[in-house]
């Protein structure tokens, strides 16, 4: 079986560290089916003040990472494991929107991942011309850094790796995986406070239980993120159920 392999460089190694080291990325590096590696930009500057940014030409304002020591890194990366193929990606805000079925692409890569991070500036435009292959966005906000975006880009590729989650955890891998969002779940109480599991949980009909939670799914997704019909994969009987649901809404 395959390793999904990171290469994350950064100028702040020390973000990354807490959350690779814990839980399932911790237990999955363990088993030796995720790889992550941090890279500090910073050891790849060759001056006096290890310099890794300056001021735009143009005269603008604000600051841009120079090229050079992240071309000197990308080297340093390959030179690492010659031989092995590589695929670079760019965490900025100006990137394609990251979403399930990148995260699904990215955890058949074979390739080594070299995620680019960039911090507070602007990166030269010779980075993205001649080393990234795609530039990847986690949503429509700004963060400090690309580091963040590493982590959730980490996160959400490797718990798709066969045998990164345990068997209770894969049971809740599918729960994005057909479009929909999840339907509600309940445990122990049967009565809490006064409110109720829904009887047809505790009813022991598996196919009826079954129905429930489809119905369910696709009523949490018609009120919370109709968006989401549009692309999902839906049988006649979900269409059904969903011309019900709206029925239902307008009384
Ligand atoms: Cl990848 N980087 C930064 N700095 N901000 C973001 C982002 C990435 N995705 C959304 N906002």
């Amino acid at each position: 079986m395959g390793t999904l392999n990171f290469e994350v460089l950064t100028l702040f190694p020390g973000i990354l560290a807490g959350p690779l080291n814990e839980s399932i990325l911790k237990r999955g590096r363990e088993k030796g089916l995720l790889f992550v590696r941090t890279w500090d930009i910073r050891d790849y500057t060759e001056d006096k003040h290890r310099k890794t940014d300056d001021s735009p030409y143009g005269g603008e304002a604000g600051m841009v990472l120079k090229p050079e020591p992240i071309f000197r890194a990308v080297d340093a990366v390959k030179a690492a494991s010659p031989g092995d193929g590589f695929f670079t990606v760019l965490l900025s805000p100006q990137g394609t929107l990251f979403d399930q079925r990148y995260a699904e692409r990215l955890s058949r890569e074979r390739r080594r991942v070299i995620l680019l991070c960039g911090h507070y500036e602007a990166i030269d435009e010779r980075v993205k011309d001649a080393l990234v292959d795609e530039e990847v966005s986690i949503g429509d906000y700004v963060l400090t850094g690309g580091e963040l975006a590493a982590l959730v880009v980490i996160d959400a590729a490797a718990r798709l790796v066969p045998g990164v989650l345990g068997d209770e955890e894969s049971a809740y891998r599918d729960s994005f995986g057909d479009g929909l969002l999840d339907h509600p779940h309940y445990t122990r109480p049967a009565a809490f406070q006064g409110m109720q599991v829904p009887e047809v949980l505790l009813s022991g009909n598996h196919d009826a239980i079954m129905k429930w939670r489809r119905r369910e799914s696709l009523r949490a997704t018609l009120l919370k993120r109709p968006d989401l019909l549009e692309t999902a994969d839906l049988s006649d009987e979900d269409r059904k159920v969903l011309q019900e649901l709206k029925q239902d809404v307008k009384l």
